[in-house]
């Protein structure tokens, strides 16, 4: 691909234009198309205006992202604002602008609210009136993806967004996408006997009074005694997906949306594929029995960011798909005509209101991790934790469903991950459970591993908030890195300690070095015997023995709201009295049920991928 070339200069020259360079100067920094060498962004900011802008993003890969970072700088001085409308087919290298600039202001001291915005303060821009077959609340994964089966089927689609920028939560989602039984599970080697007959031992120890798991148990248990006959390709099956998925979530889950997630996932990847998006790469990772998780791959061969590459792919879909979406605008009440969803009423950021009739209503706003305190209000005990949470995940779309008559579920339940990184300015990065799925460890602050690292979410957490300082360090080694491109881009943002033996990592992250270089022994021989007497660990890799070696150093962080908006199957939302709202559909995190109190890592993506394209179908199917 065409490396951006001459990007520094071309801003700076653009800016020379516009700017003036008197203020203090502040660097953010965030990653776009290229995951190892990040977007600088320098603000010169004077009585809470921005000044200058200077963009640095000489390594982005994607030729498009040139764009952005020649039309953005002069935006964000002419807006005085961090939150402008990105350039349209360079999602990435525009959210990292954008990103960046917000990380600069907030070393500055300043909020984005706190700039005195120069975009119709006095004038009111005109209020919007239109009408769609099928109106789509949030542009994230399930909202694009809804939008595009929904207008495949022939509907006119308008997508109401709260941000200035397509992804939500979808595009910082690293790991991967769950799907049972496919083609590619079948290029792999079947080394995971020991994850099926824990997860059935678990099932008939823990879960025996439940019905659904214990169906679910028997007919995975058929299977495996089959599969151990006859081991012809990799095992796994959407019984076994689903019964993961249940006891992942403590068999809180609605087995109904359950089944459907599984049931559809191996034809939601081929369905990516279709649209341009191929994650075929196959993994593990937390609370799977079995290899499962779906990645892409870079050109090198890389496993990478699965968010950040969908989410331009959707977005390109959608564009080639003439389908319009309305930016900055938040959605704030759902319109009703005799019972029924009639379309959205919202505000655009200058105080316009924004009207859109429509025989169908998708809801796809996401969760409301962002939102510190409705996480507060439905769990106190998550007072003050960070969070993974792109900024629009304010539940917005919960209070919106409630207000015509909507039921929630598990509101309370509300995932904090494990390996979240702040960085020197406090800001959190998630690091993705990949890293464990593909063979690092977690030990604390004593040296010592403490728990099954590709254990739930759940678990490895509680577990991590009981160690010293409620922290733990994440270890790889450079063979890891080599194969890939999300850990290399920890490397360059700085995430990461390094030594090129055990003793010298251990003394770079404080630890006693005799103890961690045990624990690094001990750990390489469990790997070798594909057995973990500590712990119970049953997937693998390779042992961490390539030097040099690297730390990150991990807290846990809300990173999921598994409740939200009862729907059925058929992404329909349900009323308290178990009644379908017609016209009101719902897919992805502002719905709940399908993770019950836990969900599994690669489920995110399968969940708005699945029922993103139910949704759309169904919204489709409804309209006249
Ligand atoms: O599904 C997720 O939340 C996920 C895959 C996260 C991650 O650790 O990468």
């Amino acid at each position: 691909m065409k490396k951006i070339t001459a990007l520094i200069a071309s801003s700076t020259m653009a800016l020379s234009l516009v700017g003036c360079s008197s203020g203090k100067q502040y660097t953010g920094e965030a990653f776009g198309h290229d995951k190892e060498n990040p977007v600088k962004v320098t603000l010169t900011i004077k009585d809470k205006t921005i000044t200058k802008v200077e963009v640095d993003a000489s390594h982005e890969t994607n030729g498009i992202g040139s764009k952005a970072a020649d039309a953005m700088p002069d935006q964000i001085v002419a807006a005085n604002s961090v939150e402008i409308d990105g350039v349209s087919g360079a999602t990435q290298t525009s959210n990292a602008i954008k990103e960046a600039a917000t990380q600069a202001l907030e070393k500055a001291g300043l909020k984005p609210s706190d700039l005195v915005s120069k975009n119709g303060a006095e004038t009111k821009a005109e209020d919007i009136e239109e009408t769609a077959d099928v109106v789509i609340v949030g542009a994230g994964g399930a909202g694009m993806t809804a939008a595009i089966e929904a207008t495949d089927a022939g509907k006119k689609v308008i997508i109401v967004e709260s941000q200035s920028m397509v992804g939500g939560n979808s595009v910082r989602s690293t790991g991967g996408m769950n799907a049972a039984k496919t083609p590619y599970q079948d290029e792999n080697t079947f080394e995971e006997s020991a994850g099926v007959e824990k997860t059935l031992g678990t099932a008939a120890s823990k879960y025996a009074d439940n019905a659904d798991i214990t169906a679910l148990a028997q007919t995975v248990k058929a299977q495996w005694d089959a599969y151990q006959a006859n081991p012809v390709g990799y095992f796994d099956s959407v019984e076994l997906m689903e019964l993961d998925t249940m006891i992942g979530g403590t068999g809180r889950n609605n087995i109904e949306l359950v089944k459907a997630l599984a049931e559809n996932s191996a034809d939601a990847i081929e369905w990516l594929s279709t649209i341009g998006a191929d994650v075929k790469n196959v993994g593990a990772f937390g609370g799977a029995s079995v290899k499962r998780i779906h990645r892409p791959v870079n050109e090198d061969g890389k496993v990478t960011a699965v968010g950040a590459y969908i989410v331009p792919i959707l977005e390109k879909n959608l564009q080639d798909r003439n389908v319009e979406i309305i930016f900055n605008t938040t959605a704030n009440e759902i319109l009703m005509e005799d019972g029924k969803a009639a379309g959205i009423k919202g505000e655009g950021k200058d105080g316009n209101t924004v009207t859109i009739h429509a025989d169908s209503v998708v809801l796809t706003t996401g969760g409301f991790g962002a939102n510190a305190e409705m996480v507060e209000k439905y769990k106190p005990e998550l007072k003050g934790f960070t969070s993974t949470n792109a900024d629009g995940a304010q539940g917005q779309g919960i209070d919106m469903a409630t207000a015509v008559g909507a039921a929630t579920v598990d509101m309370d339940q509300i995932q904090i991950h494990p390996t979240v990184h702040l960085d020197k300015d406090d800001n959190a990065h998630l690091i993705t459970e990949g890293l464990r799925g593909d063979g690092a460890i977690l030990v604390n602050a004593e040296g010592k591993r403490f728990y099954d690292e590709v254990s739930t979410r759940d678990k490895v957490s509680a577990a991590e908030i009981e160690q010293t300082g409620q922290y733990a360090w994440l270890i790889i080694d450079q063979a890891m890195v080599d194969k890939s491109s999300v850990i290399a881009g920890y490397i360059t943002s700085g995430y990461t300690e390094t030594g090129s033996t055990y003793e010298e990592l251990a003394k770079a992250i404080g630890v006693d070095e005799a103890t961690f270089a045990q624990t690094m022994e001990t750990w390489n021989q469990a790997v070798a015997n594909k057995s973990d007497p500590e712990f119970g660990r049953t997937s693998f890799a390779n042992p961490l023995n390539t030097a040099p070696y690297y730390a990150i150093k991990v807290t846990p962080g809300v990173h999921h709201t598994m409740g939200g908006v009862v729907i059925n199957a058929s992404a329909e939302v349900q009323s308290e009295e178990g009644q379908t709202i017609p016209g009101l559909f719902a897919a992805g995190e502002v719905t709940g049920g399908v993770h019950g109190s836990n969900r599994l890592g690669g489920n995110a993506v399968a969940d708005f991928t699945v029922f993103g394209r139910i949704a759309g179908k169904s919204a489709a199917a409804y309209t006249k």
